[in-house]
């Protein structure tokens, strides 16, 4: 693949459909009010964005009882289809699909689109707290923000969710194991560890974080999904990475995270490979704190697709 696309094609995906509080679905438009694409664009690059982003909203079925123990799963699945169209569209034509979120669950949407064009070459960051790959059986919530992994990596028994006509039969496993890589996480359900465990996923905890520092923590990652620096990479940069106090306004917030340089090291690595070519910013919910976290939450999420693009770099 050529590397480092000079167009980004930006999908909005006012979602939150995939947990239960309300408010994560205006992250991508604070991002937008913050200026997200003007500073793209300043950077030199050419911006496209998806249009529809008010589609999401109304994708939303007058009744949509829980399947199993999942949540809203005929909403979650059209909007996660409808996220896999543009994104894919945008790889297609050779730009960097840049993803704002919306909860977590989209990135069933971004991961299908971004393989579609890429294949098998394809190597995914996942950067959070959280390991996002429960299964329809594992997951105590029934919160899909908490699953898009299971789904993409084909860990969900058929019978899990077959009781509505394969409402996720459209997302055929897409992505291998062994092309995934976690950092940030600290905390992981019991049954997601057995699975990590199981399929031995690649996983830097915070616990890895503090013992080696980012810098090696990141290049130990690398090494796994892209040892030669020659595979695309998507990048799911899930905000609650970072510790609460660099950003508060989020809906599942874990203490002992990411300093602010920490998860600004991990964009800036990834930019100088050259290799990123989808990246999701999600979980930003401006409705969670006062005005001075929701500010600082959003800018930092800015900064970061900045960091991603190349911003920091000499
Ligand atoms: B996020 C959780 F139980 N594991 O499944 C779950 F702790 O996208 C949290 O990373 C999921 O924010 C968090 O509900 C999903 C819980
Ligand atoms: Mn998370
Ligand atoms: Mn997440
Ligand atoms: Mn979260």
């Amino acid at each position: 693949f050529l590397k480092t696309p000079q167009t980004i094609g930006v999908t909005c995906v006012p979602f939150s459909g995939g947990q239960p509080k309300g408010g994560v679905d205006d992250g991508p438009v604070e991002m937008i009010r913050f200026g997200i694409v003007d500073q793209i664009e300043g950077m030199g690059y050419d911006v496209s964005i998806s249009d529809g982003m008010d589609k999401y909203r109304s994708m939303r079925p007058a009744s949509d009882p829980p399947v199993g123990k999942l949540k809203n799963p005929r909403y979650v699945s059209l909007a996660a289809r409808r996220v896999a169209d543009q994104v894919r569209a945008h790889c297609a034509s050779g730009s960097l699909a840049l993803t704002l979120g919306g909860d977590h669950s989209i990135a069933m949407g971004t991961l299908v689109g971004s393989t579609a064009v890429y294949g098998d070459d394809l190597c995914v960051l996942w950067i959070d707290a959280h390991a996002d790959i429960n299964t329809p059986a594992t997951t105590d919530s029934g919160n899909l923000h908490g699953c898009p992994l299971s789904f993409i990596l084909g860990l969900c028994d058929k019978q899990d969710h077959s009781a509505d006509d394969g409402l996720f039969g459209w997302i055929k496993p897409c992505v291998r194991t062994d092309s995934l890589v976690y950092i940030g996480l600290r905390d992981v359900d019991s049954g997601e560890k057995a699975i990590l465990r199981k399929h031995g996923i690649k996983a830097f905890s915070m616990h890895d974080v503090d013992r080696y520092g980012i810098g090696r923590v990141v290049e130990m990652a690398l090494d796994h999904v892209n040892p030669e620096r020659t595979r695309p990479i998507h990048m799911s940069f899930d905000v609650d990475a970072l510790d609460p106090s660099v950003a508060p306004a989020t809906g599942t917030p874990v203490r002992g995270g990411l300093t602010f340089r920490e998860g600004h090291y991990i964009c800036e690595a990834v930019a100088e490979t050259g290799c990123l070519v989808a990246l999701d910013l999600v979980e930003v919910n401006p409705a969670l704190g006062d005005p001075e976290s929701l500010r600082q939450t959003v800018a930092v999420g800015c900064s970061l697709v900045r960091c991603s693009l190349g911003e920091t770099l000499l």
